[in-house]
């Protein structure tokens, strides 16, 4: 059962599509204070009581012991310090001896205290002006479908955004590009996209294409089309001041711009130099920026990630002139050690800073509102411009779209990806963390930096991330200008890299039927345990372990140099060990806990009793989803008396989702599985 509070006079996030009624009684689950400026809650936590949710945030998925604020944050340092990353999602479940879900519908600052300043304190600190839903259910997947479809249907790309996709910070041109496919061809590699950084563009200006570097882009894009290989540009949040610059000189003509109070656009600086910001929270300039996109499609895109949407600020023209004021006045000073410390902080004060994010303003729709107050919406708004945009300009066809910034509501129009992880270990366990958050708070499409964006990676790590990286939606090899080259081909011998993307594409019937199952039927893809085991008090600790679609458990190895790790199984399993599509070993292992070796070239999934899943058969040539023979299957299970599953097939692209025609049922039993647990064709 969902209830609504309203406090204050909040405005209309856009984050849920159902009517409820307002409660007028007090909340149930929560005791609440308010106070003349906030909105705050207590919940005195059991012992055992474990909280899911937050969406993108650092630490486990038992997010008890820290605070997290939400206050969308560009900070490429995923450590677990820290208190906020890109996207913003207050939903979480209290799951002990009372379980419920709780949404903060607020756009601005909200502070979740999960037990940090006292070990049994949930305190929740929200605006004075916001909506809470409150959910109860029978379960953890009850709540989380009542509360999914409260905020609506999930973001559905196209399927060959399923694919293995590579992209780079740093990839300047044609030539770059190509030389990434014919790395990928020369070893026969699948590859279905490649993805343009800030890079192509002519300094840094949204939709426009160097043309130097691209010297005739829509041939190129066709080119690649012709090879079913997707061009995935990306688009930043601000718009470069440049005379002549049609898109600058639009947003400033028709006021499109975010405003200093008295009126003037509001500079800030980013990639491009200065920039303004495109007031996304506005219809009018929201019509105008989507639109924009329409400069891309119409030369063959059908893919965008939208960056920078927090927004970013490197520093603000005010803000800098008071900086720079203060450190010119301390040029001839003996500076003291506070004082050489204040100085050192004051340029890294610049970025993203709360000083800026108060001095600028939106129309919203004839509403003046300080963008401090609705931070956390930009990125959402601005991945909804497109969205939209995209509905009249292909109203037929799924274009793949992810935001780095978003709040819960974003998920209806787009994925995300994690942002700027590290090549780091933690940051590979950190991932695997943060899936089933997501998709709790609805993010379905989603997936990190595989290899880790920052920092160089190793092979190791790059092959333990792609082995947990093939079970996720976004599949993408990202890293940043100046890193280690992260192809998977820049690493001599190719063979294992090879077959676990391979392994990837085998896979890409059931993890795309097990998305659209979750989207079409708001449901979870990635779970932790304890959302299918309920009462196994064991399975609720499990903070490494996931179950994905009905049929599977991973159990990832994300620490270096380890050989195998240990694995927590709830029931008795089948384990599927892969070196490669074509070779599989099968080994049923009982319940409870069991350490597994796991080769560094191997991939390890375990199959439920009485469940199985389709295999793709890959011919040697297999490089895009397109070349995927669908016409029959491998099926793998572990059927004690018989196994049952349904296939979800479409044509990838359109978005006519007829349950009926595109969903396929099909039981085996014992015997079916002549070679126990595996049937061909
Ligand atoms: O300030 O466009 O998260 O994926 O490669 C860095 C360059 C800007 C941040 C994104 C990252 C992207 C990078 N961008």
């Amino acid at each position: 059962m969902i209830k609504k509070y309203v406090f204050g006079n909040p405005i209309e996030t856009g984050a849920t599509v159902q009517k409820i009624p307002e409660s007028l009684s007090k909340i149930s689950v929560m005791q609440m204070e308010k106070t003349e400026d906030k909105v705050v809650l207590f919940y005195n936590m059991e012992k055992e009581d474990i909280v899911y949710g937050l969406g993108e945030q650092v630490r486990g998925i038992n997010k008890r012991g820290f605070s997290y604020i939400s206050y969308a944050t560009d900070d490429p340092i995923h450590t677990e310090g820290k208190h906020s990353l890109y996207g913003i999602h207050n939903f979480l479940i209290v799951s002990g001896k009372w379980t419920f879900g709780i949404f903060i519908d607020d756009p601005g600052k909200v502070i979740f205290d999960v037990g940090e300043t006292s070990m049994e304190t949930l305190k929740i600190t929200a605006g004075k002006d916001c909506v809470i839903y409150t959910i109860e259910a029978e379960s953890l997947k009850g709540i989380v479908k009542q509360f999914r479809q409260l905020v609506g249907r999930s973001y559905i790309p196209p399927k060959w955004a399923f694919g293995y996709q590579q992209s780079r910070w740093g990839y300047e041109n044609q030539k770059d590009i190509k030389d990434v496919i014919s790395g990928y061809k020369d070893h026969k590699i699948p590859l279905e996209a490649v993805y343009l950084d800030i890079d192509y563009m002519e300094h840094y200006k949204d939709f426009t294409v160097d043309k130097e570097k691209f010297s005739d882009f829509p041939k190129f894009v066709n080119e690649l089309k012709e090879q079913n290989i997707h061009l995935v540009p990306i688009i930043d949040a601000g718009v470069k001041i440049e005379e002549g610059y049609s898109v600058y000189e639009e947003g400033v003509e028709n006021n499109y711009f975010c405003k200093e109070e008295d009126g003037k656009d509001f500079t800030a600086a980013v990639w491009p130099g200065k920039v303004h910001f495109p007031d996304m929270l506005n219809t009018k300039a929201r019509e105008w920026f989507g639109g924009k996109y329409e400069l891309l499609t119409k030369q063959g895109i059908d893919g965008f990630w939208n960056d920078m949407n927090e927004p970013a600020i490197f520093y603000s023209e005010e803000n800098l002139k008071k900086v720079l004021e203060e450190i010119i006045a301390m040029k001839d000073e003996n500076l003291d050690i506070h004082s050489f410390f204040h100085l050192k902080d004051l340029v890294g004060s610049l970025s993203n800073s709360s000083i800026d994010y108060a001095a600028f303003y939106h129309n919203m729709d004839g509403l003046k509102i300080c963008h401090k107050d609705v931070h956390n919406l930009y990125g959402f708004y601005m991945t909804k411009a497109a969205a939209e945009a995209f509905e009249k300009i292909e109203p037929k066809k799924r274009i793949l779209l992810f935001s780095r910034s978003s709040y819960i509501g974003m998920h209806r129009y787009g994925g995300i990806w994690t942002g700027d992880n590290h090549a780091w270990w933690q940051q590979l366990l950190l991932s695997i963390q943060q899936m089933p958050s997501l998709n709790m708070c609805g993010i379905l499409y989603t997936g990190s930096d595989i290899g880790g964006f920052g920092g160089d990676t190793t092979k190791d790590l790059l092959l333990r991330w792609l082995e947990f990286g093939i079970f996720t939606p976004l599949m993408r090899n990202h890293s940043a200008a100046g890193t280690r080259k992260q192809e998977v081909y820049q690493f001599g011998d190719t063979k294992d890299f090879r077959n676990i993307i391979r392994i990837r594409y085998a896979l890409i019937p059931y993890l795309y039927s097990e998305f659209m199952k979750a989207a079409l039927e708001d449901e979870m893809y990635f779970r932790p345990l304890a959302f299918d085991y309920p009462e196994d008090t064991s399975a609720k600790r499990v903070e490494d372990q996931l179950m994905v679609g009905e049929s599977i458990m991973i159990a990832p190895v994300y620490i270096q140099n380890a050989y195998g790790r240990y694995i927590y199984l709830p029931e008795e399993m089948l384990m599927v060990r892969m070196k490669s599509p074509e070779e599989k070993q099968f080994e049923v292992w009982e319940k409870g806990d069991h350490y597994i070796e796991i080769a560094l070239n191997e991939v390890v999934f375990f199959i439920k009793k009485n469940h199985m899943l389709p295999l793709a058969i890959l011919d040697d040539m297999v490089n895009t989803t397109a070349d995927l023979d669908e016409s029959r299957y491998e099926w793998i299970g572990f059927a004690e008396e018989r196994a049952e599953y349904t296939l979800y097939r479409d044509d990838g692209i359109s978005k006519t989702y007829t349950p009926q025609k595109d969903w396929k049922s099909y039981v085996f039993s014992e015997e079916d599985f002549a070679d126990k647990y595996q049937i061909l064709g």
